[in-house]
């Protein structure tokens, strides 16, 4: 696999060059400036394409060309903003960029309660504390019927929270799951964002009759519309699961599960429709099997995240250190290196560290905690290199 690393632009404070310092090949970013539903031009791509190579790496993949809301829950202009992320996707191929992660999950990105979660190490964590994420949606959100949506056991949780949750924890777990972790990755809500519940708000209203099979068609709808450009260009488009793969806010998800991803590989059966393999937002599912799912859809993986949760119990998980947590990702390397196409791949998260606590960087997005998870599984990649050159695996 190519060692890759997300980069958020000439703004990240983590620079090209210290990325070649690490050993890094190959950069994942996206034109982080453009609004969602605006088409990327060529000019500013290649921009970004000559800056990483003149750093001696390659712009490798995006993540992500972001799917607009409206075509997700199917709105009067999709047929326009496909036709924008069509040209979009022709801009890319053209500066020879052939890899696209992209997401389907309604509204909200990546959900996480507790940013830095301390760890016993000293080091702090993404957590997941499903009472507080239920907390939010019937207390702070007050959506209507949410309580039908969460067994008793964390009801009596929410209960529970309702003496011991102040303004400033009910602020700061707002910011946790619909601010920080959103801004920069899909733009839907950011910070600064005045009243950003209520905005939360009006932005699931969009998928009032939206059903999980209304959802699958409006990704079929757009991932045929986009084959015949992926097909001119050997662009390679490549699903992330949803994260964490489960339902949220009544909302429908439709990439959590080996039975969703087959879906959507089958229907659409095209190499150039692929997946991103997420190995830390599938392994969130408790009734996920990690390894099975690499091996049956490494053929069409076009991008690899590598990062692992620790269960624990009720719904909750943390992020563990990439050598210990529920899936082993020494097979998943050897599976994925077993493919022999070079497959891009980055560590997902890390744990924040060492002084990265003060840098401001993007939730997950550490560097020292990043560098010891790319020095991890570079160690395991070259054990598999070495084990499959002997041919003993
Ligand atoms: C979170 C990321 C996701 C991912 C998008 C891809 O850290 O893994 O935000 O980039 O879902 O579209």
């Amino acid at each position: 696999m190519e060692k890759t690393w997300r980069w958020f632009g000439p703004k990240d404070k983590i620079t090209l060059p210290m990325l070649r310092q690490i050993g890094v090949e190959g950069i994942v970013t996206a034109l982080h400036d453009v609004p969602n539903g605006e088409m990327w031009r060529k000019e500013d791509i290649a921009q970004i394409r000559d800056m990483i190579a003149a750093c001696g790496m390659r712009w490798s993949v995006v993540e992500s060309l972001p799917v607009s809301e409206s075509i997700k829950f199917g709105g009067p202009d999709r047929d326009a903003l496909i036709e924008s992320y069509i040209r979009s996707l022709r801009n890319l191929g053209e500066c020879g960029i052939k890899t696209v992660c992209y997401n389907f999950m309604p509204v909200l990105d990546w959900a996480r309660t507790d940013l830095a979660h301390p760890m016993e190490d000293g080091t702090t964590a993404l957590y997941f504390d499903y009472a507080r994420f239920a907390y939010f949606d019937i207390r702070i959100l007050c959506r209507p019927g949410a309580e039908a949506d969460y067994p008793d056991d964390v009801l009596r949780k929410v209960e529970a929270l309702d003496p011991v949750m102040g303004p400033e924890d009910r602020h700061a777990l707002v910011d946790s799951l619909i601010v920080k972790t959103q801004g920069f990755v899909n733009g839907n809500i950011s910070e600064g964002d005045a009243a950003p519940v209520e905005h939360f708000r009006q932005l699931l209203s969009l998928y009032d009759g939206v059903d999980r099979a209304a959802l699958r068609a409006n990704l079929v709808y757009f991932l045929k519309a986009v084959m015949p450009v992926c097909g001119e260009y050997g662009i390679n488009m490549c699903i992330h699961p949803d994260d964490p793969p489960m339902q949220v806010f009544g909302l429908p998800r439709i990439a959590g599960s080996a039975e969703d991803i087959r879906f959507i590989l089958n229907s659409v059966d095209d190499f150039h429709n692929g997946l991103t393999f997420c190995a830390g937002s599938l392994s969130a599912g408790a009734g996920n099997d990690v390894e099975a799912m690499a091996r049956e859809f490494a053929p069409r993986t076009h991008f690899v995240h590598l990062r692992t949760c620790r269960l624990l119990g009720g719904g909750n998980f943390v992020e563990a250190p990439h050598t210990a947590g529920r899936v082993n990702l020494v097979e998943l390397v050897r599976i994925f290196e077993k493919q022999g196409r070079n497959l891009p791949m980055r560590v997902d998260h890390g744990r924040t560290m060492l002084g990265d606590e003060d840098k401001g960087y993007n939730p997950g997005y550490s560097f020292h905690g990043r560098m010891l998870a790319l020095g991890q599984v570079e160690g395991m990649m070259c054990a598999v290199r070495d084990e499959l050159a002997r041919g003993c695996c």
